[in-house]
């Protein structure tokens, strides 16, 4: 059925929808059962937002362009209706994304609900290091998953997570994106992005994943600190284009719906294919570096469980369930 307008949200996603072909203003004030003005009003609401509109007399509104965020209308341009994303709530600036992510998950939010802003103040990481977040570069974002599963297979979702967004950069750009375990995705060695999966939990059942994704997009080398000038890279460094963020937040989404779908309905095996297809660590000699300890062989392969295996150098297979992995010598 053909969205009704009701609101600037939906009038927005009509002229979207209308592909460059004018949409009458009196066929929309009709519709949403307004004034033509108040119609007008809209329009003027969405060129402070830095929509260019163009009025066409005796035709109606084109849109012509569209900014460069990711506001709830342009990710569900992208998105198929029948994708799983529920509700999206958007902020211009945030704290962190994830703080609010688990509120919204507490308060009820169903499984599909997404977070995204332009800018985190306070991006945080593993072990709460910081996670640079400029404004209007990159997709700083966290997804609530509600699945049916008991808390041990919940860490997976981490590296559902990596095979989705790395098949979604790969859809949107000419880059070769590699996974190292776990949780980062990296282009020639340098990471474009890092993927933090925290878990509200009953002691046999899953309350909420919450996935949180902080892909660096259109940043230039100057837009990042000085600290992460040698680790760290965007996909338009690498690729020389600038990319729209919005089409690839929502094939981000896109695969994160399918493969939680295949991971539920056929288990872990194709996720760890791929997986091991993808990544950066597997058959290469690592220190895997931990709170206590130094493990230092070679990566053979992940678990069912998402645990990686080292072989060390006397001949054992160590298993590895949380560390930084370093390139050994
Ligand atoms: P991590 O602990 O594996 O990586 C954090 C480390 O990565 C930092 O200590 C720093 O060295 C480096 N780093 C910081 N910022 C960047 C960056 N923009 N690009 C490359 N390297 C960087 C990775 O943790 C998980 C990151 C998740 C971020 C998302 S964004 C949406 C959500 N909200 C939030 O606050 N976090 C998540």
């Amino acid at each position: 059925m053909e969205l009704k307008v009701k609101d600037k949200e939906s009038l927005l996603r009509r002229l979207m929808e209308a592909g460059g072909e004018p949409v009458s203003g009196q066929m929309l004030a009709d519709e949403a059962g307004v004034s033509r003005t108040a119609v007008w009003k809209w329009v003027r609401e969405l060129e402070e937002e830095g929509y260019t509109v163009r009025s066409i007399r005796k035709k109606g509104y084109v849109l012509e362009a569209s900014p460069d965020r990711l506001t709830p209308a342009l990710l569900r341009k992208h998105l198929k209706d029948d994708s799983f994303v529920s509700e999206i709530i958007y902020f211009e600036t945030v704290g962190s994304t994830m703080p609010i992510a688990h509120r919204e998950a507490q308060n009820g939010a169903p499984d599909g609900t997404v977070i995204v802003a332009e800018e985190q103040t306070e991006g945080r990481g593993r072990l709460a290091r910081p996670w640079s977040s400029t404004a209007g570069k990159g997709i700083w974002m966290s997804v609530i998953l509600k699945p049916d599963i008991p808390p041990h297979r919940a860490p997976q979702f981490t590296l559902i997570a990596a095979v989705s967004i790395c098949r979604a950069i790969r859809e949107t750009a000419d880059v070769e994106v590699r996974i190292k375990w776990p949780n980062d995705l990296l282009i020639g060695g340098r990471k474009v992005t890092g993927i933090l999966t925290e878990l509200q939990a009953e002691p046999d059942r899953v309350q909420a994943i919450i996935i949180g994704t902080g892909i660096n997009v259109n940043q230039e080398p100057e837009d990042f600190p000085e600290e992460l000038a040698d680790i760290a890279t965007s996909i338009r460094i690498e690729s020389g284009q600038p990319v729209d963020r919005a089409a690839l937040a929502a094939a981000v989404l896109r695969n994160i719906g399918f493969y939680s779908r295949l991971y539920l309905e056929e288990g872990f095996a194709p996720i760890k294919g791929l997986w091991e297809e993808n990544s950066d660590t597997i058959g290469r000699k690592v220190n895997a570096v931990m709170m206590r300890e130094t493990v230092t062989g070679t990566a053979i392969g992940i678990t069912e469980d998402g645990v990686l295996e080292i072989r060390t150098e006397d001949g054992r297979i160590r298993g590895i369930y949380s560390a930084d992995i370093e390139p050994a010598e």
